[in-house]
């Protein structure tokens, strides 16, 4: 009976490969579907010997381990590499866990200590044969390890020997999906939601299998599927149902489903007076809201609520805090291990205030208040994704609460998926950023991954950029950023260049020119949008509302901190938001040895000049010139990088295939022209307060100021 089972999976994985190959060459003309998975086979001197598969267990996600492997070494080596019922020769792969694989059971692998998801990759010998290990406790452990054995292969690493014994440093690897029941998303420049609700829980498009398979391949191992700014009837019985469907699917690849739970749903949905969480009314609701999920779904996650932010109801509409609001929601669903992300993301308009301060002031007071199943949600900085912003004074400042980080891996304010911006270098500045909170060494990383105040539950989320756009995520080079906040998350230690170098090799090619030129466009690109966009610390002069273009004349919002001359306060004597003694002194909201230095214009840092200062529009930088000149300058800077860009992709036409070539070339066309407009654009509304003229390099702006200002910048 085994061995017919066993017979019948090693047809399967023949077929299998028969399939992907003849696909391969049928219908995959490059169009980016198969992001860093596509397997293509590596130059004939770089194969390395894998002779067969022995993978144990029949359960969905040990199929997902066999069918990754098989495809995935099959489609590298440029041959079938099938399964096999036992080791037989040298450069066997055997996978699976101690319960699973007597094989794996037999080599008694240190792991112990790397709990429901770590894993071991290790050279070994079985029946006198070298093989190659992958073993771990759990089959999601062992999914992870051979989507990690396969980025190897892909990175042309050497695997014979290997010793690897990998675990993730933070427990819950999230994105935030900002998905509208209607199939819209907000800041979604990827196409429409991948969430068919209308069809499900009936028809489950196939493309969610490929969703959770990639998020897999990462580590990423859960999912909010709709919108923070949340509607009440994803929680109605019918949309229960279809989450379900959906989570069904999520589950063999290790992802949880979390939902985005409006606050005053009791009473849009249970017909309640009153959504006060102090209510026993109301947070009986929520229990049973919350064992209603859980009938359905054993695994949901939890609930991730923005209370009391633009518009949202929450505790405070009812004169109650943000503990009184989140510790009544993680009552209900504590009794079944789930979790509440409580959004940090709040500001309250007072008169003369700085909104930058503003989640710090709102929050920090509740430190310790919150529920041990809590995470506070807290934006890398402290205003809203910004290009640059310094790191958000609640990481260090809340050292009995547990923060996770928000990231957004969805460009909103850097140029959608028309510009080119790899993002892992401003994640790495912000998880490198330290706070001194505990003295010197006082990481971003260390408050995340929970090590500096010994945190329980750790987490880290990323606001998706994916989309029913068949390539994902709108722009190729898009699919960089949901690679590198898996990997991140998996790993906040990971170097921007492992991380663009892994995913180059993997997506594009192995060629060492090719390779040599991306890794540095990509390196590059997140500072020359930075200098076309918002240098030396200025933040939020985005045109308002879509957020795209520059902006920095409007005035005309219903809020003034929604209006980008409330950020950089532009004037005849210079430029910025002046955030110390003298201005808001929001700076005082960091542990001395930073406020300091961002407090004295002298150890600013001068790539956040005017996020923490009013400088002078003579004043003198380290290049020895003014801060007018050397504004305009890295605007030019900017366009001059992409223009260089545009030369260094167009070189590469002969080694990126024609489809993507393409399709990237167009877009950095694009990105030139918006850059453009954004140096010109800003340039000559700033001289208007600057009243000098443009240094020497930098081009003669192409309209007048009136022609900017009449037109947004379309997409
Ligand atoms: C989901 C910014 C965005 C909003 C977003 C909000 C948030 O303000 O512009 O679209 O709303 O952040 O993070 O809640």
């Amino acid at each position: 009976m085994k061995r017919r089972q066993a017979r019948n999976t090693k047809m399967q994985a023949v077929a299998l490969t028969a399939l992907l190959f003849s696909l391969a060459t049928v219908v995959l003309a490059e169009d980016g579907y198969r992001l860093w998975l596509r397997y293509e086979p590596l130059p004939s001197g770089a194969r390395p010997t894998i002779a067969a598969i022995v993978a144990a267990g029949d359960s969905p996600t040990a199929k997902a381990v066999r069918d990754e492997l098989v495809a995935g070494c099959s489609g590298l080596l440029g041959r079938t590499i099938a399964v096999a019922e036992r080791v037989e020769q040298d450069g066997t792969i055997v996978v699976g866990t101690p319960k699973s694989s007597p094989l794996i059971a037999g080599l008694k692998l240190p792991l112990t200590t790397l709990g429901n998801e770590g894993f071991v990759i290790r050279s070994a010998k079985l029946n006198g044969r070298s093989v190659i290990a992958i073993a771990a406790n759990t089959e999601v452990g062992a999914l992870y390890g051979a989507f990690h054995f396969l980025r190897l292969l892909q990175a042309q690493q050497p695997i014979f020997p290997l010793n690897i014994s990998q675990k993730p440093r933070l427990q819950l690897r999230m994105l935030n999906h900002w998905d509208n029941l209607d199939g819209s998303i907000e800041r979604g420049y990827a196409g429409r939601s991948l969430w068919n609700w209308s069809e499900l829980p009936d028809k489950v498009d196939p493309r969610l299998r490929d969703y959770a398979r990639a998020n897999a391949s990462l580590g990423i191992n859960a999912t909010a599927l709709n919108n923070v700014n949340a509607n009440a009837k994803s929680l109605n019985a019918e949309y229960l149902r279809k989450t379900a469907a959906i989570a069904a699917v999520f589950r063999p690849y290790g992802m949880r489903v979390f939902l985005s739970a409006r606050f005053s749903a009791p009473m849009e949905l249970g017909g309640l007076k009153t959504a006060d969480p102090l209510n026993a009314e109301v947070a009986a609701w929520w229990k049973q809201k919350a064992d209603e999920i859980y009938a359905l779904i054993p695994d949901f996650g939890g609930f991730l609520v923005k209370a009391n932010s633009e518009g949202q109801p929450g505790p405070r509409t009812y004169n109650r805090d943000h503990v009184d609001g989140a510790n009544m929601l993680a009552a209900a669903v504590a009794p079944h291990n789930g979790i509440v992300i409580w959004r940090a993301f709040v500001y309250d308009m007072k008169d003369g205030y700085d909104r930058a301060a503003a989640a710090y002031d709102n929050l920090q007071p509740f430190d310790g208040k919150f529920a041990a199943n809590v995470l506070l949600q807290v934006k890398n900085g402290p205003i809203d994704f910004q290009p640059r912003e310094p790191f958000h004074p609640l990481f260090g400042g809340m050292p009995k609460t547990q923060l996770m980080p928000e990231l957004q891996i969805t460009q909103e304010y850097l140029g959608f998926s028309n510009h080119l911006a790899f993002l892992a270098p401003m994640w790495r500045e912000f998880l490198d950023a330290d706070t001194f909170a505990k003295g010197k060494g006082s990481t971003v990383t260390k408050i995340a991954d929970g090590s500096l105040y010994n945190q329980k539950l750790t987490g880290i989320a990323g606001v998706a950029n994916t989309g029913s756009d068949r390539n994902w995520n709108g722009h190729h080079f898009a699919q960089a950023n949901w690679y590198a906040f898996g990997r991140l998350a998996w790993n906040p230690d990971l170097s921007s260049k492992q991380l663009a170098d892994e995913w180059v090799r993997a997506t594009f090619t192995n060629d060492p020119k090719a390779v040599r030129t991306l890794t540095r466009l990509l390196l590059e690109s997140h500072e020359a949008v930075v200098d076309y966009m918002t240098p030396l610390g200025l933040h939020h002069i985005m045109w308002a509302g879509h957020h795209y273009g520059p902006a920095p004349w409007w005035d005309k919002e219903r809020r003034d901190d929604w209006n980008p001359t409330y950020y950089h306060r532009a004037d005849e004597k210079g430029l910025g938001f002046d955030r110390t003694k003298t201005g808001s002194n929001s700076v005082s909201q960091y542990f001395p040895a930073v406020r300091d230095r961002f407090a004295d214009l002298r150890t600013c840092p001068e790539n956040l000049l005017v996020w923490f200062h009013h400088v002078p529009w003579d004043h003198r930088l380290k290049s020895g010139r003014i801060f007018w000149d050397e504004l305009a300058l890295h605007y030019q800077r900017g366009v001059d990088w992409v223009r260089t860009a545009r030369k260094d992709w167009d070189a590469l036409s002969g080694v990126i295939d024609a489809g993507r070539h393409e399709a990237v070339a167009r877009k950095l066309a694009i990105q030139e022209r918006d850059a453009a407009h954004w140096r010109d654009a800003c340039l000559l509304y700033f001289q208007t307060f600057s009243k000098r003229p443009l240094p020497s390099g930098v081009e003669k702006p192409q309209k007048t100021l009136d022609e900017y200002k009449a037109k947004s910048l379309s997409w």
